[in-house]
């Protein structure tokens, strides 16, 4: 008995400490528990505080500030033009013209009635079975060049340096986190100091949090919002104006094959239609016919550098048709039959009295081009150089002249967007280098650009100071120090090695 109560009474005091201690650290849990919940509630209550006048469009524009640098103004917020009556009579007859019209001015001004139009004519029509794939019109409507336009103030356009340009992406509405990204770096690095307008496009409709979030990363001016019509989109099938048809089956077997060989997107349809669209039809788009120039962005590039010039600017006061930053070879896998295609186009044209651009030795010489050989043989006299068209500063009208359109409408009456996977870039570049001259074509050798997975980073360290760049020239992600870089031959066979300053 006398050898356990100490015993006893030490196993007592150390249950009763470690009750306590477990006692305090739950305790003290809960309570950090429960202030946590307190503390959030407090910070949802006041982040949330004026959520229900900041709902979109539906503020005081005088009193509430949504954003760091953003005032809303309901005023400036409407649906307006191109979609006049005007653009709508190219489109359709008179009368359905002026109706719809006015249906469309009418509407109100608020982004939910947007996509509620958006639904009723678009999807449920869809849904419903009343459209296929193939057909846009509801009711001999065409509804799917709908453009919602939205005025950001200050909207100013005197500090343009060039008329009528803007700048366009191709994106989809997962694509938002990427768009925001390449939105906030380009208007960080150029568009605040311009306000050139924003044109997005879409084949489907865009989403009320797409077009809330990237307006609200555009500095000012105006933004497009775009819808692309299957007839611009989706394969040409046979029985519509457009062309004579593909071979759908053909089309799905050589894409299986392509897929299995590992060709980059080979197997994919829709990038077919991106590709085919980016050659042939951005430039058609109701959204972009007030437009003189353009520049393609894409979602998640990054823009290395302060813009020192305007690119818009340079090519208008040097009356240049197009600009580019990267230049290399393209996979030839892609496009096995595209150069004998465009060898046939030239011969007719060429019989028609046409003449080539004088660069035209830029794709076609294929002897060593400075230190290093070309790693990529070609087995057509093409040497497989390309601008790389992801990013590009073009002319619209040398876009829609008829001889580019011409040339494109060949190339696609042969089907080999789809029987092969044909490229914009290659397309791009073909037309240009046959239809333009030297003095035309513009390297832009300042701009520091990445898209995966190559980027491109001035060389100079004087620039990289003055244009704030965060970029490392000697990086192996560098392409123009890469041997597949075609910037030597362009040097060489094409505009020379020239700068971009004024
Ligand atoms: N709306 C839409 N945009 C697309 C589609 N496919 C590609 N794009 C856009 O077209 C551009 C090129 O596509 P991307 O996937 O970046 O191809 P890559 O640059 O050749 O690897 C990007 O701006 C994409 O957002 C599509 O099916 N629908
Ligand atoms: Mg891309």
């Amino acid at each position: 008995m006398f050898k356990t109560l100490p015993l006893f009474i030490a196993a007592t005091v150390l249950f009763i400490y470690l009750f306590q201690i477990s006692y305090k650290i739950i305790n003290s849990n809960i309570r950090i528990n429960q202030l946590e919940i307190i503390y959030k509630q407090k910070s949802f209550a006041v982040l949330h505080k004026y959520d229900s006048l900041r709902n979109f469009g539906k503020i005081n524009p005088n009193k509430i500030k949504i954003s760091t640098n953003t005032y809303i103004k309901h005023d400036f917020y409407y649906i307006d033009d191109p979609i006049t009556q005007s653009t709508f009579k190219e489109i359709f007859s008179n009368a359905t013209a002026t109706t719809f019209a006015n249906e469309y001015n009418n509407f109100n001004t608020d982004l939910e009635d947007y996509l509620k139009m958006i639904q009723d004519y678009y999807y449920s029509p869809l849904l419903a079975g009343l459209t296929d794939e193939g057909n846009d019109t509801i009711e001999g409507i065409d509804i799917s060049f709908f453009t919602y336009t939205i005025y950001k103030p200050p909207y100013k356009t005197s500090s343009r340096n060039a008329p009528n340009c803007t700048i366009l992406m191709l994106v989809r509405n997962w694509e938002v986190d990427g768009a925001l990204k390449t939105i906030r770096a380009l208007e960080d690095r150029f568009n605040k100091n311009h306000r050139y307008d924003w044109v997005f496009l879409n084949d489907e409709p865009f989403t009320l949090s797409f077009i809330r979030s990237t307006s609200s990363f555009v500095s000012s001016g105006k933004i497009k919002y775009g819808i692309i019509p299957k007839t611009h989109w989706n394969p040409p099938v046979a029985n519509t104006s457009d062309k004579n048809g593909l071979n759908m089956t053909a089309v799905n077997l050589n894409m299986e094959s392509m897929e299995k060989r590992g060709v980059l997107y080979g197997g994919v349809l829709s990038y077919r239609n991106m590709c085919r669209f980016q050659s042939m039809k951005f430039y058609k788009h109701p959204a972009m016919l007030e437009y003189e120039y353009y520049m393609r962005a894409e979602p998640n590039v990054e823009y290395f550098c302060d813009f020192h010039m305007d690119p818009f600017e340079y090519l208008y006061k040097k009356n240049a048709k197009y600009g580019f930053v990267i230049s290399m070879y393209e996979y030839e896998d892609t496009i096995p039959t595209l150069w004998e295609t465009v060898e046939n186009f030239i011969e007719g044209e060429i019989n028609d009295g046409c003449k080539l651009g004088n660069c035209w030795d830029f794709i076609t010489d294929s002897g060593i081009a400075g230190k290093y050989r070309p790693v990529v043989a070609s087995n057509s006299d093409y040497n497989l150089c390309h601008f790389w068209s992801n990013f590009e500063v073009g002319s619209l009208s040398f876009y829609r002249s008829e001889k580019y359109n011409n040339f494109v409408a060949y190339l696609d009456n042969t089907g080999g967007f789809y029987y092969e996977r044909w490229g914009d870039a290659p397309i791009h570049t073909i037309g240009a280098l046959m239809l333009l001259n030297e003095e035309e074509i513009v390297h832009f050798d300042t701009i520091g650009y990445y898209h995966a997975p190559f980027g491109t980073c001035p060389n100079s360290e004087n620039i990289r100071l003055q244009q704030k760049c965060i970029c490392d020239p000697t990086h192996l992600k560098n392409i123009d120090i890469q041997p597949n870089s075609c910037l030597m031959r362009w040097w060489k066979h094409g505009g020379g090695k020239k700068f971009t300053y004024f």
